[in-house]
């Protein structure tokens, strides 16, 4: 008989052993809006950026007392400015947004009792961009991030169109919201780059739309495809959208074996002089989702919800279609308490099946803190459940801690993206 030590470690114990596999384990960050360095001044970084962040922006407009478009008309710097004398020195600093920024400061090595502003936008600004990318990888513990690519940006497509070296650490995804949400203006930027479409849903033009998703993906070489949806996303459905989607998106992606991701929840421009701060949350439908996956039991879907309200629903849904892969707590979702909450439901229904987070990371040191915070929200989870696994005698060693964790940060999603779907596996 074992002794009852190594059945029931102590909850310390396994929280260390927890921790050390968690830290140690290499992330691939499944969704971030950062950009390769060959993107020059797409890619943010430094005290500036990360202080304009919009979350931190809408957080600002709460004491602000000037009209937003006389915020939006000053330089970066004095923006940042208001944001630190407002939410950093006015008051404390308490939001996730805001300690998100302090954990940052702290983990480069800023004493932070000073509150010097200058003294650390002088520091950003000796740094070497490139040398910064990988130090605050490796801070982060992070191996790779899956950027946010977009055909339909100004800024974007011409780098893409010239082509450069990619740095192995960043991956690509193809985000298609303009074409999916805003046809009758997507529909004349593709013809205007040259493909046979029409305003007009046909069949020509929907092989024209899978020319261009081909044409973008294998450029990109991205992994899987992007869209965020409002709450009141519906398939099948006589729109646009869904059109869109049955008669191209899913074909494409069944070719060629990229999941589909879909984001519902989120409300653009609830409040538009703010900008990318002005977006809300709505509560979804599901039922798009759980059609899509029960109808297209070949193609694989991605989804992360922005409501709250919306989380058991998609677990369950998770439940019963294996070509739905959930992840992230997304935006309004990623503060820790929710992070917990959602990760323990998530075990809960799903056990190790789905990818806890993303970081949605805008600036390239938000890494650092997004990855620390939640890290610390997934690993009380495993503790308490693992030690639930102990009270009964089921004991990990370290190989099989390893192995979950590497699971959840990121092997997951890759077993999802690999795989390949049969025919009539799942259907009824
Ligand atoms: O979290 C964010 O930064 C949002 O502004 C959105 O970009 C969202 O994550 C999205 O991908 O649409
Ligand atoms: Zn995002």
């Amino acid at each position: 008989m074992n002794d009852s030590s190594s059945l029931k470690p102590s909850s310390s114990a396994l929280a260390r052993r927890v921790r050390e596999a968690l830290r140690n384990t290499p992330i691939d960050d499944i969704h971030t809006h950062l950009y390769d360095p060959a993107f020059g001044e797409l890619l943010l970084w430094g005290i500036d950026d990360l202080l304009t962040y919009h979350y931190l922006v809408a957080e600002v407009f709460r004491y602000l007392d000037i009209p937003a478009a006389t915020f939006w008309s000053l330089p970066k710097v004095r923006q940042a400015e208001l944001v630190w004398e407002h939410l950093f020195k006015n008051h404390s600093p308490l939001s996730e947004a805001c300690r998100g920024v302090l954990t940052t400061l702290n983990a480069l090595g800023f004493d932070l009792r000073k509150r010097d502003l200058p003294s650390i936008r002088k520091w950003f600004a000796s740094q070497d961009p490139n040398k910064h990318v990988d130090r605050v990888l490796d801070l982060a513990g992070v191996r790779t991030v899956c950027m946010t690519n977009s055909p339909f940006d100004d800024l974007e497509r011409p780098v893409w169109e010239k082509g450069f070296r990619r740095h192995e650490r960043f991956k690509a995804a193809l985000r298609i919201d303009p074409l999916l949400l805003d046809w009758p203006n997507a529909s004349r930027k593709l013809y205007q780059q040259g493909y046979s479409v029409s305003r007009t849903l046909n069949t020509r033009t929907l092989t024209g739309v899978r020319q261009f998703l081909n044409d973008w993906s294998n450029r990109m070489k991205a992994g899987f495809l992007m869209v965020s949806l409002p709450p009141n996303f519906e398939f099948p459905a006589k729109t646009e959208c869904a059109q869109l989607i049955s008669g191209a998106v899913l074909p494409h992606c069944q070719e060629t074996g990229q999941p589909f991701a879909l984001m519902p929840g989120v409300k653009r421009g609830v409040n538009p002089a703010l900008q990318l701060a002005g977006d809300g949350v709505g509560l979804s439908k599901l039922d798009g989702i759980a059609n899509l996956c029960a109808a297209h039991p070949t193609n694989k879907f991605a989804v992360t919800a922005l409501a709250r309200e919306n989380q058991h629903e998609l677990c369950v849904l998770g439940r019963k279609f294996r070509n739905l892969h959930i992840f992230g707590c997304w935006w309004f979702l990623n503060t820790p308490s929710l992070i917990h909450e959602m990760t323990r439901m998530r075990i809960e229904l799903m056990g190790l099946s789905f990818t806890p987070q993303h970081s949605d990371a805008r600036v390239l040191d938000q890494l650092i803190y997004k990855w620390r915070h939640s890290r610390s929200a997934i690993e009380q989870v495993l503790v308490e459940k693992y030690s639930s696994l102990a009270e009964v005698g089921w004991t990990l060693p370290h190989s099989e801690l390893k192995r979950d964790a590497a699971t959840l940060m990121g092997g997951e999603f890759n077993r999802f993206s690999s795989m390949t779907l049969k025919p009539n596996t799942m259907s009824p």
